[in-house]
C-alpha cells in the first residue's frame, strides 16, 4: 500500500541569522526544470571553489551531483534514489527567504522488508528494505530558490556554487542546502500533520486535526520523536503530539545512533576544574575564548605555573607542558596566548583584572592552536594565594553532563518553535545544537559539506529510521553478513555451466553461488562435489528460496561441470 504526499519540508534563511561501504546508494537527480531556466540556465559563469561548469545550469548540477555522491556515501542501497529537482520561485521577502524545500513523493507502510508493521516509510527508505522499486514514479521532489538574488528576495543575498564551504558574506552555500534537502526525502521528516485543518470542510484523513498521523498510522521517523516531559508521540493522542509539538527545548530524538552520536559531535559546556589543594577546589566560572582551540573531552589536567609579567613580550619557559596563567592588561589576549604557546603552554588562563563575571576572550590569530579561558579576578587572586604555599592543580574540559542541543539524558533536541512552523517543526534538529547542524532549520554559514560523525548527526539518525550498512546490498547487513560481496540478480553457473537458477541469499549473507564456490575450492572428488552442492541445494529449497525443480536443475548443471578429481 502506497500514499502520495504533499507535504513539503522547508530549510529558511533569515538575514539575521545569515550568520564500510563501498557500494553506496545510485542517487540520481532528475531534471525537470524548464528549457533556459535553473539546470538549464546557458548563462556563462566562471569556475568557481572546485566547480569546473562554465555555465549556471552546469554549476547548479555539479553542486547536486557532489551533494548526491556525499549522501551515497552513508548510505547503502541496491535500488537507485530518484531526485526530482527544480530551481523555482520559493516564498521570499527582503530579509527571508524559503530556500528550500523537499520530502518523500511518496510513503510506503507494511511491505516486505519493513522493520515495523503498521508503519509509514519514505520511498527512498522502503525501496532500500524491500530491494526492490515499489513505486515507478521518482522517489524524492527538492525545489529550489530561482529568485535568490534578485531585488525583493533576501536582497544582498546570491547563491554560491562552489564545491568548497568558501562561500563568502552574503552568499548561501548551495550545496549545504542540497544537502539538507535531499536529506528530508530520504526521511529526515515526520509525516504527522503540523497545518490547520480547513475550518470549511469536514475533518477527515484528507483534512486532518494537527497532530493526526498520516492517514492515521505512525511514520517510522515519529517513532523516534519523544517528549521529555509526555513522552513518546506514538503512544499520544492527535492533541497530545500538537501539544507536544510546541514543547520547545523538550521535543527529542531517541533513537540509538543519534544518542550514541551526539557526545561525539555536539559540544560539552567548557570547564575549569581547580582539582587541589582543597581550600579552592571546585569548577570556576569562566569566559571562553574566540580563538585557539575549544576545550575538549577529556581535557588537560596539569599544575598551574603563574607568569606574573603579563606576557606581553615573553612568556616563562617554565609554563612549558603547563597550563600558564597570565593577567589581563596591558596587551590583547591573543599576544599573550601565542606567547604563552611559543613557550609551550599547554593552555591558557586569564585572570581577569577588573572584578565581576569573566567575559569570552575575543581576538584573532590563526596561528594560535591552544585552547584558552578567562576567570574572574577573584578567583585568580585566590588562585595565586594558593600558589605561595604549593601546586595548584587544574583541569580545563568539557562537561558531558551538559550538552548544547542535548537535555539531561543526552538526547538530541528537535526544532519545537512556542509557534507551529509547519514546514520545520518537528523534522529538524533545535537551533541549540552546538556546533551548527545541517538538518537545523536556519542555515548557517560554518557549515561544511558532511553528513558524518564526528561533524553531523545526519548519517545517525538514518541509520536510526532503519538505513542500515549494506554494502553488497543483499538486504543482509554488514554487521550480520557472514559473506561480502554477494553478487544479486544473476543466475547460478556452475563451472561455466547456467543452470538456469536464480541465485539468491541465505539469511547469513552468502548467496548461493559463494556457497557452492566453497564446496568447489573444498572438493577432492566429483562426488564429494555433487554431494556438496546438493546440501546446498536442500538448504535453499527448505529456506523456500528456490523449488524442486530448480534444485534439480542446479545438481545436473553440478553433475555437468566435472569439478573434483
Ligand atoms: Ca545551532
Ligand atoms: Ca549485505
Ligand atoms: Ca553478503
Amino acid at each position: 500500500m502506497k500514499k502520495t504526499l504533499s507535504v513539503l519540508i522547508c530549510f529558511f534563511a533569515l538575514s539575521l541569522m545569515a550568520t564500510y561501504a563501498f557500494a553506496g546508494a545510485d542517487i540520481v537527480i532528475v531534471n525537470v526544470n524548464a528549457p533556459g531556466v535553473g539546470f538549464n540556465d546557458p548563462t556563462p559563469a566562471a569556475p568557481i571553489g572546485g566547480n569546473a561548469g562554465t555555465t549556471r545550469g552546469q554549476q547548479a548540477l555539479n553542486v547536486f551531483t557532489r551533494a548526491t555522491q556525499i549522501w551515497a556515501q552513508s548510505l547503502d542501497s541496491g535500488v537507485q534514489v530518484r531526485v526530482e529537482a527544480s530551481f523555482e520561485p520559493r516564498p521570499c521577502t527582503t530579509t527571508s527567504a524559503v530556500l528550500g524545500s523537499a520530502g518523500a513523493k511518496q510513503a510506503e507502510i507494511d511491505f516486505a522488508g519493513a522493520e515495523f508493521p503498521n508503519t509509514w516509510y519514505p520511498e527512498a527508505l522502503a525501496n532500500k528494505r524491500a530491494g526492490i522499486r515499489l513505486n515507478p514514479d521518482n522517489d524524492i521532489r527538492a525545489r529550489f530558490n530561482s529568485d535568490l538574488g534578485k531585488p525583493g528576495c533576501l536582497d544582498g543575498t546570491t547563491w554560491y556554487f562552489g564545491l568548497d564551504d568558501q562561500e563568502a558574506t552574503g552568499q548561501i552555500d548551495l550545496l549545504a542546502v542540497v544537502l539538507h534537502e535531499i536529506g528530508h526525502g530520504l526521511g529526515f521528516a515526520t509525516f504527522v500533520n503540523k497545518s490547520a485543518p480547513d475550518p470549511s470542510l469536514p475533518i477527515d484523513e484528507d483534512n486532518p486535526n494537527i497532530g493526526h498521523e498520516f492517514f492515521a498510522s505512525p511514520d517510522v521517523y515519529e517513532r523516534y520523536v519523544s517528549d521529555d516531559v509526555t513522552g513518546s508521540w506514538l503512544g499520544m493522542t492527535d492533541d497530545q503530539r500538537a501539544a507536544s509539538m510546541v514543547n520547545d527545548q523538550h521535543l527529542v530524538w531517541v533513537g540509538s545512533h543519534v544518542h550514541a552520536a551526539v557526545p561525539q559531535v555536539l559540544s560539552g559546556t567548557p570547564r575549569v576544574t581547580v582539582n587541589s589543594p582543597a581550600a579552592i577546589a571546585g569548577s570556576k566560572p569562566i569566559g571562553t575564548a574566540g580563538f585557539g582551540s575549544p576545550l575538549t573531552s577529556p581535557g588537560i589536567t596539569s599544575n598551574l605555573v603563574y607568569d606574573p609579567s603579563l606576557g606581553c613580550v615573553s612568556v616563562t619557559p617554565a609554563v612549558s607542558g603547563k597550563i600558564a596563567m597570565i593577567d589581563r592588561g596591558t596587551c590583547t589576549f591573543v599576544v599573550k596566548v601565542k606567547n604563552a604557546q611559543n613557550a609551550g603552554a599547554l593552555a591558557v588562563i586569564i585572570a581577569d583584572n577588573a572584578p565581576g563575571a569573566p567575559a569570552g576572550l575575543g581576538g584573532a590569530d590563526p596561528t594560535i592552536t591552544i585552547p584558552s579561558v578567562r576567570i574572574s579576578q577573584a578567583d585568580g587572586a585566590a588562585i595565586k594565594g594558593q600558589l605561595g604555599l604549593g601546586p595548584v592543580n587544574v583541569t580545563m574540559d568539557t562537561d558531558l553532563t551538559h550538552i548544547a542541543g542535548a537535555n539531561a539524558a543526552l538526547d538530541a533536541k528537535l526544532y519545537a518553535p512556542t509557534v507551529i512552523a509547519p514546514g520545520s517543526t518537528a523534522s529538524h534538529w533545535d537551533v541549540s545544537e552546538t556546533p551548527n547542524q545541517l538538518m537545523e532549520p536556519f542555515i548557517n554559514g560554518d557549515l561544511i559539506a558532511t553528513v558524518k560523525v564526528p561533524k553531523d548527526l545526519s548519517e545517525s539518525l538514518m541509520r536510526d529510521i532503519g538505513w542500515y550498512p549494506d554494502a553488497d546490498t543483499d538486504l543482509v547487513p554488514d554487521d550480520s553478513d557472514a559473506c561480502a560481496n554477494s553478487a544479486v540478480g544473476t543466475t547460478i553457473s556452475i563451472g561455466g555451466i547456467s543452470s538456469g537458477v536464480p541465485d539468491k541469499v541465505f539469511s547469513n549473507g552468502c548467496s548461493m553461488t559463494q556457497r557452492i564456490d566453497e564446496c568447489a575450492a573444498g572438493a577432492t572428488t566429483r562426488g564429494g562435489f555433487n554431494s556438496c552442492v546438493a546440501h546446498v541445494g536442500d538448504d535453499a529449497k527448505n529456506a523456500g528460496m528456490i523449488s524442486s525443480a530448480q534444485k534439480d536443475a542446479l545438481q545436473s548443471a553440478a553433475a555437468r561441470a566435472k569439478i573434483g578429481k
